[in-house]
């Protein structure tokens, strides 16, 4: 698309929209054990697919303007800007390809946001199924295509690997009699797709068990792919060579599709069950172990896992059947993993159900958005939530005073250590990183958390000495948020860092 038109239906689709200047934490009794929702904010699409970008702002895309299924827009949303109409921009997708349910991720080395498969329309009937591959590029907000992968794909999922390519998970191949795509795909920036051919699987990322429907898949601290499949056998992925496939020794319960996990910690998952079961994996001993934890407080079907800033587990949405008005989860709960145990949190004012979307933000909180085409409401609006660290533990429900990171480097190398330059009443207890999320579809495997040692440097109550990720199968290449807490487990506003070579 000519680049002078473009920028024009950017600023008509924008100007649609009034500000209605900054969000600030509101303020309420429970905030610090519960936290609490902001208010509702109106979005220009139904968020169905979410992903932080390397600049800090937030990339939608599935539906268009009216809230109809069709990803030919993508909706980029400033945080820095507050959460008016004047904070969204829409952009069109310039190539045409309707990337509702693709699967995306961001690409460590050039930024794009890469957006594989979607949505065709044929004979007037949705969700056949397409090979397209779309860039989007956060420094000027358009998509533009590049060469297909050799599959179609209609609900795939892609997973960050330590060299910085993307393996390529499942979807559907052919709507009407379906077929779906087993063979993998391995992206490499810059080069290209490779087919997997030597682990394809029906079992994995095919019919069985409906586990083409966005495979959970999970780059290991070994370095290859952990698959939790939606019915609980395990899978082991090799990209090496050809590929190759094998069943792991786990079988967790039975889960469902529409049901989150989440590595919450280096080498271990959180993965919500069927009935309310949770179980944890662990990944880091070379036999994968399963623990059984206590279970959510409903059944949550379309619920969101988010790993927050302290490492905590934010879960949302989600209700008694799938994508109905029945047992809607307005509560939210939260996972402790020292604990093990979960803690009801604030309710949400909107149900959160089929195409809900949850992602962590540079600030700490937590967007949650979305719902509809189809369902029960068209839910073209988002809440944040505003976790309990960000209150005083005073019983005031006010905000507490945070710690801000002054000096912090834009990029890092693995094995690096680095200062960082701080203003905090009390001392920094602790620095976490997040990696950066992609979410949709109770899906946000980007999404892992670490702590970093660090000591004060000698002389310098202003700054910490870090230690950054050592291991790349851990932390592998992408964008991460740094955050600092103070002695009263407070975060910062988080520094976003690219970890690359
Ligand atoms: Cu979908």
């Amino acid at each position: 698309m000519n680049k002078s038109i473009l920028l024009l239906t950017v600023l008509i689709l924008s100007s649609a929209f009034v500000s209605k200047g900054w969000s600030t934490i509101p303020t309420g009794p429970e905030a610090e054990t519960k936290g609490l929702f902001g208010p509702v904010i109106s979005w220009p699409i139904i968020p169905i697919h979410v992903t932080l970008l390397p600049n800090g702002n937030v990339l939608s895309f599935g539906s268009t303007v009216a809230g109809v299924q069709g990803g030919y827009v993508n909706a980029v949303w400033n945080p820095s800007l507050g959460t008016g109409a004047s904070a969204h921009i829409v952009t069109p997708n310039a190539i045409h390809t309707d990337t509702f349910c693709a699967g995306q991720t961001v690409i460590s080395s050039t930024g794009e946001t890469l957006m594989l498969g979607g949505d065709a329309k044929i004979n007037n009937k949705r969700n056949y199924s397409i090979a397209d591959a779309n860039f989007f590029d956060h420094t000027t907000n358009v998509a533009m295509t590049g060469a297909p992968m050799a599959f179609k794909r209609w609900y795939p999922s892609l997973v960050a690997m330590a060299n910085g390519d993307i393996v390529i998970l499942g979807g559907r191949d052919e709507k009407d009699i379906p077929t779906y795509a087993t063979t993998p795909e391995v992206f490499t920036p810059n080069v290209g797709f490779k087919s997997l051919t030597g682990a394809v699987s029906n079992d994995a990322y095919g019919v069985n068990g409906a586990s083409w429907k966005y495979p959970r898949g999970y780059l290991a601290p070994n370095g290859k792919v952990f698959i939790i499949g939606h019915a609980g056998q395990s899978f082991w992925l090799d990209p090496a060579g050809n590929g190759s496939l094998v069943k792991g020794n786990i079988k967790a319960p039975n889960g469902a599709w529409s049901l989150p996990s989440v590595m919450y910690a280096p080498g271990k998952i959180l993965s919500i069950r069927a009935k309310k079961q949770a179980v944890v994996l662990d990944l880091n001993a070379p036999t994968v172990t399963m623990k059984t934890v206590p279970g959510i407080s409903s059944l949550r079907f379309w619920s969101n896992a988010t790993v927050l800033a302290d490492g905590k587990v934010f879960v949302n949405g989600g209700s008694d059947f799938g994508n109905q008005l029945i047992g809607v989860a307005y509560n939210t709960e939260i996972w402790n993993p020292a604990t093990e145990q979960w803690t009801i949190t604030a309710n949400s004012t909107i149900p959160r159900l089929y195409h809900s979307n949850a992602l962590l933000l540079p600030d700490a909180t937590v967007l949650t958005g979305g719902g509809g085409a189809p369902g029960p409401i068209k839910n073209k609006n988002a809440e944040i939530y505003y976790p309990p660290y960000l209150y005083k533990n005073d019983g005031s429900g006010l905000p507490a005073d945070r710690p801000t990171i002054d000096l912090a480097p834009d990029s890092l190398v693995w094995n690096q250590s680095f200062n960082v330059t701080y203003t905090s009443a009390t001392p920094i207890s602790r620095v976490t990183l997040v990696r950066s999320g992609s979410a949709t579809h109770s899906m946000n495997n980007d999404q892992r958390f670490m702590e970093l040692s660090f000591t004060q440097v000698a002389g310098d109550p202003n700054t910490v000495n870090v230690v950054g990720p050592t291991n790349r199968n851990i932390a592998p290449p992408g964008y991460y948020m740094m955050f600092i807490f103070d002695q009263n487990g407070v975060p910062s506003i988080s520094k976003l860092i690219h970890l690359q070579d």
